[in-house]
């Protein structure tokens, strides 16, 4: 087990140098700038708003994609379509702002896939353990014929699906101890997403796992109510878990996708070349926010370690037993899920 030397050394001066840090973090936390915005204004008649609205917070990788849609949607209509942003689940959780969609009073939302799997089966492919084992073969499925594909399926319920996004590969932390083998998980009570396969996956690993909104995680930690939890680097720094987790294992169990959903009943107000122009936006937003989301991984994994935070690095031996604990996880849910889409996402990466 290679526990970073660096990191204990860190740990033992964080305390002291926590002011500084945390500057220096949030100066270090530079996100690629905005793009500037492509594409001719789009003439068409009306006036229109959006409240868009997401879970994760104003000072993650999703948000400042959210910012970019805003600028070109507003920039191309002249105005006559204005975006307004509601981070850190203001409007509801995941869920809520789905179902918001659905009866109109919200415009638009950008979940991730995982807890919207009892609506749409086929998603559960992206929660299969271990199945992206690089972000180029993710972004050949979801702008590939698979990701296509899903966004027609997704278009349905009252919901328009019209692109993707990048939660990202998800890192497991937790309160108690560090955790480089499924031994050490046994008794540690893991939160997961409302998905029934994070739950087999962490039930299978040996440890006690217990579905939960996100919007209720961070005082769950907090309190005690679970030990654990499983989110990307970038989602771990902007909703501050670090500061109710001591220990982390770089894990890259699940690649986590967010999907760009619109309310039907907005979406057949909206003039034809307004809806081509928000599918264009949404478009370019997924582009530049999983741009985002890959710059910052690794430089915000640092800055976790730096802040204190103890991280596990797994040699590839312990990976190894990860990914074989996990595999009945494929049993399961082949069948359910479909052999075929599975062994195309497999034939990817191959
Ligand atoms: O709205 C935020 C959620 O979609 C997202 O962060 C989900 O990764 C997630 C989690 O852990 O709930």
């Amino acid at each position: 087990m290679k526990t970073t030397t660096m990191t204990r050394v860190t740990s033992l001066i964080g305390g002291a140098l926590l002011g500084l840090t945390a500057l220096q973090a949030s100066a270090a936390t530079e996100m690629p700038p905005i793009p500037d915005v492509k594409g001719d204004v789009v003439k068409a008649d009306g006036d229109f708003k959006i409240k868009f609205s997401i879970g994760t917070t104003q000072s993650g990788a999703q948000y400042r994609g959210l910012e970019y849609f805003e600028k070109i949607v507003e920039k191309r209509s002249d105005g006559h379509i204005q975006v307004e942003l509601f981070p850190g689940a203001q409007l509801g959780d995941d869920l809520q702002a789905v179902s918001a969609l659905q009866s109109g009073t919200l415009e638009m939302t950008a979940p991730s896939t995982s807890p919207l799997v009892s609506m749409f089966p086929k998603f559960a492919l992206f929660d299969l353990p271990f199945l992206f084992p690089t972000p180029e073969v993710a972004d050949e499925v979801l702008d590939g014929e698979i990701g296509q594909q899903m966004l027609e399926d997704a278009s349905t319920n009252g919901l328009v699906a019209i692109g993707w996004a990048e939660n990202g590969y998800r890192q497991l932390t937790n309160s108690q101890h560090p955790v480089s083998s499924p031994e050490d998980l046994d008794g540690l009570k893991i939160r997961t997403m409302q998905n029934p396969i994070h739950l087999d996956i962490w039930r299978t690993l040996g440890a006690n796992p217990t579905p939960m909104s996100f919007a209720e995680l961070f005082t769950a930690l907090e309190q005690g109510v679970v030990d654990g939890q499983e989110n990307p680097w970038i989602t771990i720094q902007s909703s501050k878990f670090n500061e109710v987790q001591d220990y982390a294992t770089e894990t890259n169990h699940v690649y986590t996708p967010f999907i760009t959903l619109v309310s039907e009943r907005f979406w057949k107000r909206l003039p034809d070349d307004y809806q081509q122009l928000l599918r264009e936006a949404a478009k370019q937003m997924g582009d530049y926010e999983r741009h985002v989301s890959r710059t910052m991984n690794d430089q915000i994994k640092q800055e976790l370690a730096d802040s204190g935070m103890q991280i596990t690095e797994l040699t590839p031996e312990q990976m190894k037993t990860f990914q074989e604990t996990v595999a009945p996880v494929y049993d399961d849910w082949r069948d359910k899920i479909g052999g075929e889409l599975i062994d195309k996402v497999r034939a990817v990466s191959q």
